[in-house]
């Protein structure tokens, strides 16, 4: 039998920040596709969508009026998953039927005035004034009493249950932790405890010495395709210095992250000529929480297509009932997208 061999033969990747496994086939990528062919959705958009809940101007849901913005615009969500002011209360039977009331907010965060723009097409500096709302509603919303955690993040595309191509992202915030920030704040804090450093930043050092899963970089921030990937071309960008949340960056850090964001979401739309899919969001934690001893700012990349526009990976099967699986490596995967011209395919907006 020959020596292991990552790039052909089966094998399992442990994700250090979920203790999750995924399952890597690479031989499988030889394999003929006779699955789901879909349409593209290419439709053409205009800047201003009379019909568009987001536009400037338009009327919302129980007939708010967005104002006239000319750059970001926050506004609380009218279909609000959690609500600051529920009932407290919860129901215990034997530790198997358990419910417990849970408040918080949720909100919309309009990243541009214009209809037909993504985080791909905008100006960095553009998205710089994304960054520093993100920025003022972590800390606002932080600070309110019976929140716990702070979601930012973004539903791009209809296959992703977007409702909207209008740019905007969301923001849930809650009165516990949710699940998989939960997990990562275990990880990095048992890891800071027992080697004394942070467990991504010792992640993006082996990362930038091996140069094998990089897709981007700046001075402040790296793209990587993270060694455990699920997703086909998931990523993670993670800042080069360690701080636990978006408040702890300086100005240049912004400015990185806004253009990190940028260089990422450009290679995307390239890799199959389509604005591309996915679910990105940060996770950060307030420096002031007990748990967040080692936590270093980071988001993922969450994206569905595999092998075309049209085309897109299903978790299920065995992932469903077992785990997440995986054909084309996460070296060829960074291989890929880092070949990807850094301007993007529909020239400038
Ligand atoms: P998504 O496209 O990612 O679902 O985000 C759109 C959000 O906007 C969604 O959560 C809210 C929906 O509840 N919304 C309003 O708050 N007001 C409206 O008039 C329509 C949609
Ligand atoms: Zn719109």
């Amino acid at each position: 039998m020959s020596s292991f061999d990552l790039k052909i033969h089966p094998h399992r990747r442990f994700n250090p920040l979920t203790r999750e496994w995924v399952l890597v086939s690479p031989h499988r990528t030889r394999r003929p596709w006779q699955g789901q062919v879909e349409a593209a959705a290419s439709e053409r958009l205009q800047q201003y969508d009379p019909h568009c809940y987001l536009c400037p101007g338009n009327s919302r849901a129980g007939g708010v009026h967005n104002p006239n913005y000319d750059g970001t615009f926050v506004f609380e969500n009218d279909f609000a998953a959690l609500k600051p002011d529920g009932a407290a209360g919860e129901l215990r039977e034997k530790e198997l039927i358990l419910a417990i009331s849970e408040r918080g907010r949720c909100r919309v965060v309009c990243f541009s005035p214009r209809h037909d723009l993504t985080l791909a097409r905008m100006k960095v500096a553009d998205i710089e004034r994304v960054v520093e709302i993100w920025t003022s509603e972590f800390v606002s919303l932080s600070s309110q009493p019976n929140i716990q955690s702070v979601q930012i993040f973004e539903n791009r595309g209809a296959i992703m249950g977007c409702s909207n191509p209008h740019p905007h992202g969301q923001i849930w915030a809650n009165e516990t932790i949710p699940d998989q920030l939960a997990k990562e704040l275990i990880s990095s804090g048992e890891y800071k405890r027992e080697h004394k450093s942070g467990l991504l930043e010792d992640y993006l050092a082996l990362e930038l010495e091996k140069q094998e899963r990089i897709v981007a970089a700046n001075e402040q921030f790296v793209a990587l395709v993270p060694f455990w990937a699920i997703w086909p071309f998931e990523t993670m960008i993670i800042s080069r210095r360690r701080v636990p949340c978006l408040t702890e960056f300086n100005a240049a850090e912004k400015k990185g992250l806004a253009d990190i964001l940028s260089q990422v979401t450009i290679r995307y739309d390239n890799l199959f000529n389509t604005s591309f899919p996915y679910t990105m969001g940060f996770h950060q934690v307030e420096p002031t929480r007990g748990n967040a001893a080692g936590f270093h700012f980071h988001a993922h990349f969450y994206p569905p297509l595999l092998r075309s526009a049209t085309v897109k990976k299903f978790m299920v099967g065995f992932e469903m009932l077992a785990m997440p699986q995986r054909d084309i490596t996460p070296e060829a995967a960074a291989e890929t997208l880092k070949k990807l011209p850094g301007v993007h395919y529909l020239g400038a907006n």
